[in-house]
């Protein structure tokens, strides 16, 4: 199989070329969130956040800045499956951690972000000691009836011990470098936000929370909050698309208004848009990995048989926004249920054509510093019009894989024709629409097209639903309405 991420360094490697950085406000005055994972257990971070979470126990039921209290901003207002997901988290981590800051009187306290790809994504050992950190210290009941979750009865438990990550879970590849990494080259907001959320994000609260029987832990809920590896879970999510926002990327304008819905350090219910959260050094923080200068960019090629580009890196800005193109659109009326394969055949148009063309796009990912890469073009499928299953089945992680003879419940992901996993989490509001999956289908493409076998341009999109845990709930169903295959 080929190896997208082998790259070949670029003639000319160092170009001497200005360009427009974020705005960025000095380091000093911001709120630095580092890597969980590289911290050693005596960081002063473990004591400082475990002593906020105290301290947030301890505030009366009056407190909106209590823990209970912040956990129910989030079943009461979070949008999942939205294009604000990104914003309305970023707002929620910003205000959590200024309280945090207040409460324990170190105005720069700073949030930190469980890195997944590191560690096979391990929680560290400080979360499962006696302390304030470990969700099973409080054992708060969630008990709290939503307008958009229903009745939430979860307890304070995890999936994960001091040696599971979520990497050695079934769906755990979703959290890799290289499978963050090949989400952060979208360069379109809407697909990247939606393949983040819907993959890592999603999959992370299902495998954390999902333990063996009901009821689950608080991950897998609208109270997911009340474990407090939620907000470092967030923090990883919001730090991944800080990084992608300083490659370069555009968020577009959002004009959502969240009215009430947060409280500041001092308690006090704010006024904030979707739009604030853009510049995100204007709330404040920022993160080791973002602080790097645009100063010296170099161009990485991607992909068998692709050389670096030879034309000037203005160039390649210019078209880093690579246009999308549908190929191919299929409607389905099959429902999924677990251990069963759903076949979703589509045509797709000029497949080879688009699956060997190229284009650039922006990163910061190599060695922390941002570059102008190029890479074969990528090839999506979105899944759309989805039809959720209930709240309390939706325990389940779904695998796609592309034009496999043999399917079935057994097949590993490390098989060639395995493109990616998605799970579904909060997509229950009444009122909203049928949340939409992206998933890259490249790699099993690219492995197909070698051997010869994309001759009819048919995208067979299987989807393999699988129990999270043998004993978990069996009866999810659920169905994809539509299938759309885009080149990006
Ligand atoms: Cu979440």
């Amino acid at each position: 199989m080929l190896s997208r991420r082998k790259f070949i360094a670029a003639s000319g490697a160092t170009l001497a070329l200005s360009l427009v950085s974020p705005k960025k406000a000095s380091a000093q005055s911001l709120r630095l969130r580092r890597d969980l994972t590289k911290m050693t257990p005596d960081d002063r971070f473990f004591q400082q956040y475990a002593e906020a979470i105290a301290r947030m126990h301890q505030l009366p039921e009056s407190d909106p800045r209590s823990w209970r209290n912040q956990a129910i901003i989030h079943a009461n207002f979070c949008p999942h499956g939205t294009l604000d997901f990104l914003q309305w988290h970023r707002h929620y981590l910003t205000f959590f951690e200024q309280i945090c800051g207040q409460l324990i009187g170190e105005p720069n306290f700073a949030l930190a972000y469980w890195n997944w790809s590191n560690q096979q994504g391990r929680i560290p050992e400080p979360f499962f000691a006696d302390n304030p950190l470990n969700v099973e210290f409080w054992n708060d009941p969630s008990n709290y009836n939503s307008p958009s979750w229903g009745q939430i009865d979860t307890v304070g438990i995890r999936r994960l011990t001091e040696n599971i990550g979520v990497q050695n879970l079934r769906g755990g590849d979703v959290f890799t470098e290289d499978e963050i990494e090949q989400i952060r080259r979208n360069s379109n907001f809407n697909l990247f936000s939606r393949e983040l959320e819907g993959s890592p994000h999603n999959v992370g609260h299902v495998l954390v929370g999902v333990t063996r029987s009901s009821p689950f832990g608080h991950m897998a809920s609208g109270l997911s909050p009340l474990d407090p590896i939620f907000w470092l879970h967030h923090c990883n999510v919001d730090r991944i698309w800080a990084e992608w926002q300083a490659a370069g990327n555009t968020t577009p304008s959002i004009s959502n208004e969240y009215n009430q819905q947060f409280v500041n350090a001092e308690g006090d219910l704010v006024r904030v848009t979707a739009n604030d959260t853009r510049d995100f050094t204007a709330l404040g923080f920022t993160y080791e990995t973002t602080l790097s200068d645009l100063t010296s960019p170099v161009v990485l090629a991607f992909g068998a048989g692709l050389d670096a580009p030879t034309p000037f890196l203005s160039e390649f800005l210019a078209s880093a926004d690579v246009g999308l193109r549908e190929l191919g659109k299929a409607d389905n009326t099959e429902v999924s249920h677990i251990d069963t394969a759903t076949s979703i055949p589509v045509q797709a148009d000029n497949l080879l054509t688009n699956l060997f063309g190229s284009h650039t796009f922006r990163t910061n990912s190599f060695l922390g510093t941002p570059r102008i890469a190029v890479e074969g073009d990528r090839i999506l499928a979105i899944l759309k019009n989805v039809t959720t299953p209930s709240p309390t089945d939706d325990a389940i992680v779904v695998e796609i894989f592309v034009n496999c003879p043999y399917l079935s419940a057994t097949t590993p992901s490390d098989d060639p024709h395995y493109a990616g996993t998605f799970s579904f989490f909060g997509q229950h509001k009444p009122g909203m629409g049928k949340p939409e999956f992206v998933i890259d289908i490249t790699n099993p493409l690219r492995y197909l097209a070698e051997k010869g076998l994309l001759v009819d341009n048919l995208v067979n999109i299987q989807l393999m639903p699988l129990a999270v845990v043998p004993e978990g709930r069996k009866q999810a169903s659920f169905k994809v309405e539509t299938i759309e295959i885009i080149r990006a």
